[in-house]
């Protein structure tokens, strides 16, 4: 008599992260290793995160996956990698509750089904590559028994995209570049928690939700090869830069966390004026959300908020805490008010969290 079918399912919620130095450029395109570290900050999963459930079962016969409802294919190299190295560490599953067991060996032949949902725009410079293969690893690992820890897990949903390996830890993260050809020392490691910096408010201000023209992949595929700042950034610039942010996370220095955040933040846009050809995420919104958060720190005299923007025109902002947190959306709505025609639409506001 043919197997009565059985089927495993594991669910996991990851939320974004937001990086203060910035990942950008390649010296490894395949094992996806970096030319510098990055320090990020993990949102909190109420706002910006990715929810992904992963099942096993005797009776599918491919692997399957699903976004925002809608199949996509999984024949990319950075799923099957993430994939073949998950599976390579599965483990013995036992499941007294529904009588499934699963022997280390049988992952080979066993087929997983995938289905993933972010409660944010897809591919918006709001880091959903970082979100969704974090998810995807921690819920695979979860799924099949792994018994790396976090870290061990970065080095895989590295693979998948660079900046899912921060998203494996809350509170704020560094990605180190690592020194081995093959990758396994580049990976993430939690800083400090989510509870040490508790007063930081992140506020989101969506200037456009709509997909990016230029690929974070392609974007700095082009900037490693044409870029002579990015050469200077890597080597002389971040370096020195991850050493002080360090530092000021640690002490809650506002002042110097502000300063290194946006400076890191203007030199990558930086870098991505100085590609051939020249790549431009921010758009006129952002730049007056910029003028606007440098006029309002300079007038205080010491800075009030820290402004960010990656792969697009979205503006991360951190405020040191409530009182200028409130401050600043009180000034955003004042500049950009909801009747006028700017693009900027909305604000998602959020503490820092935990995976
Ligand atoms: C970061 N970004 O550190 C930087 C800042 C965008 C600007 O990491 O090719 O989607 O998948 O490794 O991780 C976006 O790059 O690129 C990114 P891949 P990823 O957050």
């Amino acid at each position: 008599m043919a197997e009565k079918p059985w089927v495993r399912m594991v669910t996991a919620q990851t939320p974004t992260n937001i990086a203060v130095i910035k990942y950008w450029g390649k010296r490894d395109e395949t094992l996806i290793l970096p030319v510098n570290d990055s320090i990020s900050v993990t949102l909190d999963p109420a706002h910006l995160c990715t929810t992904t459930t992963v099942a096993v079962s005797s009776s599918f016969d491919q692997d399957r996956m699903w976004l925002n409802g809608k199949e996509i294919s999984l024949s990319g190299g950075r799923f099957q990698n993430c994939l073949r190295e998950i599976r390579a560490r599965a483990c013995d599953v036992e499941d007294e509750e529904k009588g499934i067991k699963i022997a280390k060996k049988d992952w080979e032949k066993l087929h997983v089904h995938i289905a993933s949902f972010n409660n944010f725009p897809t591919a918006a410079g709001l880091a959903s590559s970082a979100a969704g293969f974090a998810c995807l690893v921690f819920a695979l690992a979860k799924l099949m028994n792994a018994k790396e820890d976090n870290s061990e897990l970065s080095a895989i949903a590295r693979q998948g995209s660079g900046s899912a390996c921060r998203s494996l830890f809350g509170g704020f993260v560094k990605w180190i570049m690592g020194k081995a050809e093959d990758g396994r020392d580049s990976l993430a490691v939690q800083l400090v928690d989510e509870k040490h910096w508790d007063e930081l408010v992140i506020i989101i201000a969506v200037v456009c939700s709509r997909q990016k023209e230029t690929s974070s992949t392609t974007g700095m595929r082009d900037s490693v090869e044409t870029s002579l700042l990015l050469k200077h950034r890597a080597k002389e610039v971040v370096p020195k830069r991850i050493t002080e942010m360090e530092e000021a996370i640690k002490t809650r220095d506002f002042e110097s966390f502000a300063q290194l955040t946006c400076a890191d933040s203007n030199q990558f846009h930086a870098v991505c004026l100085d590609t051939c050809p020249p790549i431009f995420y921010m758009n006129d919104t952002s730049h007056r959300i910029i003028s606007c958060v440098e006029k309002w720190n300079r007038s205080e005299g010491t800075p009030q908020v820290a402004y960010t923007f990656d792969a697009g025109p979205n503006a991360v902002l951190i405020a040191h805490n409530r009182k200028a947190a409130t401050q600043l959306l009180q000034k955003l709505l004042f500049c950009f008010p909801p009747s006028s025609d700017t693009d900027l639409n909305s604000y998602v506001i959020g503490d820092k969290s935990i995976l």
